[in-house]
């Protein structure tokens, strides 16, 4: 399968790395408007580099493109890919707006390709044991659901547009602790979201704390933070606590899923750091491996991925509710038409 990368940027660098470890893949080709980078991934990686995505897909006629981009530049190339008749992935934050977000999902289905959102969070070994507990029954029926992630790592040094984007921690980070809860509890019928922001040296909120009601009858707290400074520092963990008819789950700091319903089972859900990645940060870089896996096996199936483009449509429906339910300090019905 021949694939080949838009934006070779910070992230990027962990896709190809994915990508090099799965396989029957080879991304032939790699495009970014900046030369050294484009240069430097091309030659790191053995693709050919481009400095314009429209004539890499005219030359290179690939199975599939993987757009590693920041979201400004997401609708362009989602439906520039479509029209060139390839399967899609595209990073998160999936689109600005909604009406943007819609046009991406038409443009590929019209097209009659796949279209993934690389949501990996729910994809972290440690995310997903506790997803297949919960979907397995371990704690019975579940009822309440607390999904926090809370840290005072440096991510603006890395991802500097993060400390000057007008959205900050909902958009990039909360995207994910949001999906995550989708994925535990299912789809949500109301959210109510309060904001702030502590660091003045940054442009958006840094803090966001989410009540959530979910069709299933969970009710869940999703809360997020870079402005908490505590040791040991947990970034870029996602800590959860689910109560249940039947026990309790919790996946603590360190990677420990403790579930109690009857007798108590204590497990190492530590990801492994694999060859190519780094502390603290191997947990993301393993998750992108596995979802690159699952889109990878659902092409070759015939299959959806599980945070298709028309899945993402109602995680990036809960974000655009959290910035509104924040500004009017209202709670908002999602079912209801917008
Ligand atoms: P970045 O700014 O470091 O890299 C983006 C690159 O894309 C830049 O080199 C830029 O020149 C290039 N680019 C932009 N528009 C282009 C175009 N039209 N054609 C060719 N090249 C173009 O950004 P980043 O920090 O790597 O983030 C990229 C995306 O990854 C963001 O959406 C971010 O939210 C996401 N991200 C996801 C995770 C995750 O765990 N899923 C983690 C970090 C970042
Ligand atoms: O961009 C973000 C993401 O998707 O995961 C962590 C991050 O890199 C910083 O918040």
């Amino acid at each position: 399968m021949k694939g080949a990368l838009i934006g070779c940027g910070f992230f990027a660098q962990n896709q190809m790395h994915g990508w090099a470890g799965i396989p029957g893949v080879d991304i032939v080709a790699v495009c970014d408007r900046d030369p050294t980078r484009r240069n430097d991934t091309a030659a790191r990686f053995g693709a050919r580099p481009y400095a314009d995505a429209a004539d890499m897909l005219a030359a290179e006629s690939p199975d599939f493109v993987d757009i590693a981009t920041t979201v400004a530049s997401h609708r362009p190339l989602v439906e520039l890919a479509a029209a060139a008749g390839v399967h899609v992935i595209c990073q998160k934050p999936f689109a600005e707006t909604m009406p943007d977000a819609r046009a991406m999902v038409a443009a590929v289905d019209a097209a009659g390709r796949t279209l993934m959102v690389h949501e990996n969070f729910r994809w972290q070994s440690a995310v997903r044991a506790a997803i297949e507990a919960v979907r397995g029954g371990a704690v019975g029926r579940p009822f309440f659901g607390r999904v926090s992630f809370r840290s005072g790592y440096d991510v603006f040094s890395g991802q500097p547009y993060l400390a000057t984007d007008p959205r900050f921690i909902i958009q990039d980070l909360g995207i994910h602790i949001l999906d995550v809860a989708r994925a535990l509890f299912g789809d949500v019928a109301t959210l109510a979201a309060s904001t702030r922001r502590i660091n003045p040296a940054i442009r958006g909120e840094d803090v966001a704390t989410m009540l959530l009601e979910h069709d299933s009858g969970v009710t869940s707290v999703v809360d997020c933070s870079y402005a908490t400074r505590r040791l040991p520092e947990t970034f870029p963990e996602t800590l959860l606590e689910i109560d249940g008819d039947k026990g309790t789950l919790r996946l603590d700091a360190g990677y420990r899923l403790v579930i109690q319903a009857g007798g108590e089972q204590i497990r190492d859900v530590a990801p492994p750091v694999l060859p190519w990645a780094e502390r603290p940060w191997h947990n993301i870089q393993e998750s992108v491996r596995i979802i690159q896996a699952h889109f990878v096996d659902c092409l070759r199936r015939g299959t959806q991925p599980e945070t298709s483009g028309h899945d993402n449509l109602r995680t990036l429906a809960l974000v655009e509710a959290a910035y509104r339910s924040a500004a009017d300090r209202t709670r908002i019905d999602m079912r209801a038409p917008e």
